[in-house]
């Protein structure tokens, strides 16, 4: 660590630092330089107090566990806030308050905050340290657990600080977490400020301000008025026999497995036959068109921040071999012998639950629905070897999803650049755990960015439109559900390394090499267009997932339409015209022509 008097050479950044001091008042202050000895000395301090549970070190050496505050378990979407000067330049998608009136709410909380406590201050940069595309943040915290996730998570220390002063530019996160108070929390975003003040949460996507706050709300904005994307995707590398690699990017909500996607393990027969999958990312993608006209990726992101629960060695090998060692648990059960369990591991007996507890099936389930782990990228077996190339990957392909128990087939293609950013922007899915509130509604979830994106959603729709421009050489777009029932309620598609078969079929349609059938809502794969040798599905399953119904699609088109119509004058026209151009092709197919209200 650096010495408490030793401050950066860059004065813009010292005087912040000061400025927080006397606000928040900390007993000291540490520059955290991201070293291994900083990162001990840390744990030491968190095992003697409490904030870590040391877990069993024979079977996982090197992991931890931190139990939450069971009242910050996860994101809390209505006390996060985009804080722009006009309010229109958040958008309907966001909660919004006047800048001036936020920070003097905000900073009244953070009034002598952290007294009694430390305050770290630590230089971040999201991607790979020497990368154009990457961008740094300091983030100055009262929590010693914020910091040892943000050292996972983010390039965090020396390097990072070396490069901040050498730009002279930064996004400047204040984060505390308060009295972990509900009534006493706010995630606010100030963009035009490059600003992020957190107070009163420790859960992830709340205090790791690297992460959703920045990567993702503050990055957004930064994206548009620079020309770049800033997207809620994970990044994988589909590499077949020929040894031939194909990036994909495929943007699905918080836990709806895009960890489980981006470390896909390959069927048997595609194994033997030499397919291999490389991740890059699993949560957060920037993208950039190169010289070429291709988009590039990075992963902003230097760790996995995962849903633990339903993660085993049948669903995720890979990722279950990245977290034996060297991992922080966050809110799992614990067994008799201080192994970290959670529900879906076939093996294990819980005895004590997330909150400490003895363990009591009446209770709800042992580890928190929303329990995570925290864990290098560099652990990940199928790591890529170009997950830190500077200039990023090349993608191929874009992917949408969600959870859709009906209507939506299992894959299909947009015809066209402007027809996917529609697919995109049409998104829906049932809501998860990683946010507080009900589980299991259905809502719209354009692009996956409904929590993240910073500003103005019509907006973003435009921005997404922009990139399609003389030469350009724009990823094809595809949409998949994963989680289309029957009606007996069960998954009709297995999911999981089978989904490998439908990433298949969407690299051979970039390839021009596989057919398709051409349908009001975009080309979906016959039967025979799919790889299915060695999976056992039943011929029915297989013909709902690849049904349009043309009744089911035109309620649903006309939906979408009043969706656009909500963000008003900011909702590019073309994007409308490609609403109604989808709504007149269902007609066209027998469907009744339904009303869309004009915008
Ligand atoms: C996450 C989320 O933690 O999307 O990645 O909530
Ligand atoms: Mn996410």
């Amino acid at each position: 660590m650096r010495p408490e008097t030793m401050a950066s050479k860059l004065k813009a950044l010292n005087d912040w630092v000061d400025d927080v001091a006397r606000l928040t008042r900390p007993d000291s202050i540490r520059w955290c330089d991201g070293s291994d000895a900083e990162a001990a000395a840390l744990r030491a301090e968190m095992l003697a107090d409490g904030t870590l549970v040391e877990l069993n070190q024979d079977t996982h050496p090197g992991c931890y566990l931190h139990r939450s505050n069971p009242s910050d378990v996860a994101r809390v979407e209505h006390l996060t806030l985009v804080c722009s000067k006009n309010q229109e330049d958040a958008g309907p998608n966001n909660h919004w308050m006047d800048p001036a009136e936020a920070h003097a709410k905000i900073d009244a909380l953070f009034d002598g905050c952290m007294q009694g406590r430390t305050m770290y201050v630590m230089p971040y940069c999201m991607g790979p340290i020497d990368s154009p595309l990457s961008r740094c943040g300091v983030e100055i915290t009262d929590s010693p657990y914020v910091v040892a996730n943000m050292r996972i998570m983010t390039r965090m220390g020396a390097a990072a600080l070396a490069r901040i002063e050498r730009e002279g530019t930064f996004v400047k996160g204040l984060h505390s977490i308060g009295e972990l108070d509900p009534e006493r929390r706010f995630i606010m975003h100030f963009p035009e400020e490059l600003t992020i003040k957190s107070y009163g949460s420790g859960y992830g996507g709340n205090a790791l301000l690297g992460k959703k706050c920045h990567a993702l709300r503050i990055g957004s904005w930064q994206a548009r008025q620079e020309g770049w994307l800033a997207e809620h995707m994970l990044i994988v590398g589909i590499e077949n026999p020929q040894g031939e690699t194909h990036y994909v990017a495929a943007a699905f909500p918080s836990a709806c497995g895009k960890t489980n996607l981006a470390m896909l393990i390959p069927p048997e027969g595609y194994r033997k036959a030499g397919w291999k999958v490389w991740t890059v990312g699993d949560d957060i993608c920037w993208m950039r068109p190169g010289k070429d006209g291709r988009l590039y990726a990075i992963n902003p992101e230097a760790g996995y921040f995962g849903v633990a629960p339903g993660t085993s060695r049948s669903t995720n090998p890979t990722a279950m071999e990245t977290i034996a060692h060297d991992t922080i648990f966050t809110n799992v059960a614990v067994t008799a012998d201080n192994q970290p369990w959670w529900e879906g591991l076939p093996h294990g007996t819980p005895v004590t639950d997330w909150q400490g507890r003895p363990y009591d099936a009446a209770n709800g389930p042992a580890a928190h629905p929303n329990s995570r782990f925290t864990v290098s990228a560099k652990q990940c077996p199928s790591w890529s070897p170009h997950a830190e190339d500077k200039q990023g990957v090349p993608i191929s392909a874009i992917v949408f999803g969600g959870r859709r128990p009906s209507l939506v087939p299992l894959v299909f293609e947009a015809r066209d650049w402007t027809h996917g950013v529609l697919v995109g922007a049409a998104m829906g899915s049932e809501t998860t755990a990683a946010a507080t509130g009900a589980v299991g509604v259905l809502r719209r979830d354009s692009m996956a960015m409904k929590p993240f994106c910073g500003y103005n959603y019509g907006d973003y729709f435009a921005h997404w439109l922009s990139f399609d421009k003389p030469g350009a050489k724009l990823p094809k777009i595809f949409h998949v559900n994963w989680f289309r029932k029957g009606d007996d309620g069960k998954f009709l598609w297995p999911g999981y390394g089978e989904n490998l078969r439908v990433l298949e079929w969407i690299i051979d349609r970039c390839k021009g090499a596989v057919g398709a059938q051409e349908t009001p809502i975009g080309h979906v794969p016959r039967k025979d267009d799919l790889h299915l040798d060695g999976l056992a599905i039943d011929g029915t399953a297989l013909d709902t997932l690849l049904e349009v119904d043309p009744m089911g699609w035109a309620a649903e088109v006309a939906d979408i339409g009043h969706y656009l119509d909500s963000f008003g004058a900011r909702t590019p026209e073309k994007l409308k015209a490609e609403q109604r151009r989808v709504a007149a092709a269902l007609a066209n197919a027998g469907a009744p022509a339904r009303k869309v209200a004009a915008g």
